[in-house]
């Protein structure tokens, strides 16, 4: 993984029309290479590249349609001007269109658990994995998500899945792991595996965390989407602190400075 020095950024363009941050904005193709480049400028260590909302309540979009969306994205990914791409997405044929054109990290929010082939196209490809939990599916996750110990149930799913994608043939190097903050959890769930990443850290795979802008921050300080860098930029250094080394944000610059602050403070221990 030559993109990957933790503690690093992973930055969000979705090509959607639906998404809840930012949906809209990068549908048109000089819209989506534009907000590349400002990703790849502002630092981040690879862009995270989807077509299909996972917010609670979205509807499912064909892998045809998400092919359609990323065709822009794809053309400047072989023109070879666009950093690491990481592709989101759960369907095989998507992934696999992405990792042609040089995508080198599949995040699949399914954990594999939606097409039976993504994991074998991700073998195939010699790609990483960032295995994802998700209670239920989008449409329904947060209707009414319920866990008797929420930490011990993520790891124990997380250990489940790595096994799975291991014994399809994908290195077990390879693969990074995401409690899926805001993916079937209440504002307790998402705290307590903010604090309990340690845990997940006993899994022996890279953290990767995206707090960035999601609901939490409705709940915790009244915020509108718009308004939620202070408190994202906050959780993602914490969750840092507690072993993430992956923060998949929407404000690339502002997270990879408060990275740099972190790093100095840490390295002159
Ligand atoms: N969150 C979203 C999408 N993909 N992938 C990982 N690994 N971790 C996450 O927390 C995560 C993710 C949701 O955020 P976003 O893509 O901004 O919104 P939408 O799903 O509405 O497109």
């Amino acid at each position: 993984m030559n993109w990957f020095t933790p503690p690093c950024v992973m930055g969000v363009l979705n090509v959607t029309p639906d998404s809840f941050s930012d949906g809209g904005a990068y549908l048109a193709p000089d819209d989506a290479r534009a907000r590349l480049r400002e990703i790849v400028d502002g630092g981040a260590a690879i862009c995270d590249v989807g077509a299909e909302s996972t917010r609670p309540g979205s509807a499912p979009v064909s892998p045809e349609e998400q092919r359609r969306r990323l065709d822009p994205v794809f053309e400047v990914m072989r023109s070879g001007a666009s950093g690491a791409i990481s592709i989101d997405t759960s369907h095989a044929a998507v992934a696999s269109a992405a990792l042609s054109a040089g995508a080198v990290l599949v995040n699949d929010v399914t954990a594999g658990r939606a097409d039976p082939d993504l994991f074998g196209v991700t073998a195939d490809a010699d790609a990483a994995i960032c295995l994802v939990h998700m209670l239920g599916e989008p449409r329904t996750m947060q209707d009414a998500p319920r866990y008797d110990d929420v930490v011990a149930e993520v790891a124990r799913f997380l250990e489940e899945r790595v096994g799975a994608a291991v014994a399809a043939g994908i290195d077990e190097r390879r693969i990074l792991v995401d409690p899926g903050i805001g993916f079937g959890k209440r504002l307790e769930d998402n705290l307590a595996l903010l604090r309990g990443l340690p845990t997940l850290a006993g899994l022996g795979c890279p953290i990767v965390v995206g707090v960035s802008r999601k609901s939490m921050f409705a709940t915790l300080l009244g915020r509108d989407v718009d308004e939620r860098m202070a408190g994202s930029v906050a959780a993602g250094l914490l969750a840092v602190d507690a072993g993430a080394a992956v923060l998949r944000v929407h404000d690339v610059r502002e997270t990879v400075d408060a990275l740099a602050v972190w790093t100095a403070m840490r390295s002159a221990e």
